[in-house]
């Protein structure tokens, strides 16, 4: 049986990294930079599809969530190229990013992110330190992941996490992601396409330093 991943983002606002980690054990530090692609008109983002290259390896993830209100989203992650093609309904016929290109995709966002890795019992908790390409802000968020056997569980992990976080006094608001955040403050056509698609709701919150 394959492992469910239940995760949640978090606002990484001044002295909520000290109470997130206390206690915690660290597990590493990777820095990695991932390009995200799009066509012009946002077909994938506006149908929250999100496909990107870091490090040479290809993934899509794909929204599962059907109701936008749910307190967490889950994505299926496709990670191979060939599977990527089909999903997408791309040419098997020749090298990938000549494919893309031909279909109209082009890289909108180039973002390096710093991320520290820690355990605390059942909880994985990732700090991730964001930079953009062609920018000067940087964003900071941070996620609690405990993974669970069959979907029956994901309410209740949920719930830990949830009270996990509330126990470290963090504050349980709608948060923005890292991609998110470089189109809310980069590309106004682009954002103005999520809201009124509804992948992107207009309380969650992105704080840039
Ligand atoms: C899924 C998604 C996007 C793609 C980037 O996903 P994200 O989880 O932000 O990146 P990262 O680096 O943590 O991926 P990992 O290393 O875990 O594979 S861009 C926007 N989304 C959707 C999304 C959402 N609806 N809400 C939040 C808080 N984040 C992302």
């Amino acid at each position: 049986m394959q492992d469910i991943e239940v995760e949640k983002k978090f606002v990484l606002s001044e002295g909520v990294e000290n109470r997130l980690i206390e206690g915690a054990e660290l597990i590493n530090t990777k820095t990695f930079m991932d390009s995200y692609y799009d066509t012009d008109n946002f077909s994938l983002t506006i149908n929250d599809l999100w496909l990107r290259n870091r490090a040479g390896a290809w993934e899509l993830k794909v929204s599962l969530s059907q109701n936008k209100d749910k307190f967490a989203d889950r994505y299926e992650e496709i990670k191979e190229e060939k599977h990527i093609r089909e999903f997408l309904k791309l040419s098997s016929k020749s090298e990938f990013n000549n494919v893309l290109v031909q279909a109209g995709f082009s890289v909108f966002c180039e973002c390096t992110t710093t991320r520290t890795k820690y355990r605390n019992g059942l909880f994985l908790i990732d700090i991730d330190h964001v930079t953009y390409s062609g920018t000067d802000y940087t964003y900071s968020v941070a996620e609690i992941e405990r993974m669970v056997k069959s979907e029956s569980d994901i309410e209740g992990a949920l719930q830990e996490i949830i009270d996990f976080a509330k126990s470290r006094g963090i504050d349980l608001v709608s948060v923005l992601g890292k991609v998110h955040v470089y189109i809310k403050n980069t590309r106004p056509d682009h954002y103005k396409a999520l809201i009124e698609s509804g992948t992107i709701k207009s309380d969650q919150i992105g704080e840039t330093d």
